[in-house]
């Protein structure tokens, strides 16, 4: 099964700046874990970083007819992209929102997410775990094989 991961702006910094809230492991380390995770559960990952809110958007596109589902840090266009929703909406295949921080425990501007509400649920304030949590449980919506 085919699962698209996508990490929205500024993601690449992570393990570089501010460790007490994005903890100490880089986004390197979280796609060299979540490809061990896949390959033991058999499912396929194509993994994108983008700083850039329409490239966000074009590859969850392009992944329409490959990817089954997938999992999104959209960073801080979570709280502003009504794009980013429009585009989740319409390509269909069933996504879970992922954040490192606990986004609700933060700043008022960040305890909403346009996200959300397009998404099969959300995991957030687990730091990197909430990622390979979400793809437990996207192989397991999708019949995996654990
Ligand atoms: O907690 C999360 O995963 C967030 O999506 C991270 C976003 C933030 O805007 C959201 O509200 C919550 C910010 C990502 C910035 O990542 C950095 C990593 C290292 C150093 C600085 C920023």
């Amino acid at each position: 099964m085919n699962i698209l991961i996508l990490h929205g702006p500024n993601l690449n910094l992570l393990g570089t700046r501010e460790p007490e809230v994005y903890g100490r492991v880089t986004l390197a380390d979280i796609n060299t874990r979540l490809e061990e995770y896949a390959a033991a559960h058999g499912a396929v990952l194509r993994i994108l970083q983008s700083n850039h809110e329409g490239v966000l958007i074009d590859t969850l596109h392009e992944a329409r007819g490959w990817a089954a589902g997938g999992i999104i840090n959209p960073g801080g266009y979570t709280h502003t992209s009504v794009a980013l929703r429009d585009a989740i909406s319409a390509v269909g295949y069933p996504m879970i929102e992922v954040h490192l921080s606990n986004i609700h425990a933060r700043e008022p501007f960040r305890h909403t997410s346009m996200i959300a509400p397009v998404c099969l649920g959300q995991i957030g304030g687990l730091g990197w775990l909430g990622y390979r949590l979400a793809l437990e449980a996207m192989i397991d919506r999708l019949g995996g094989t654990h």
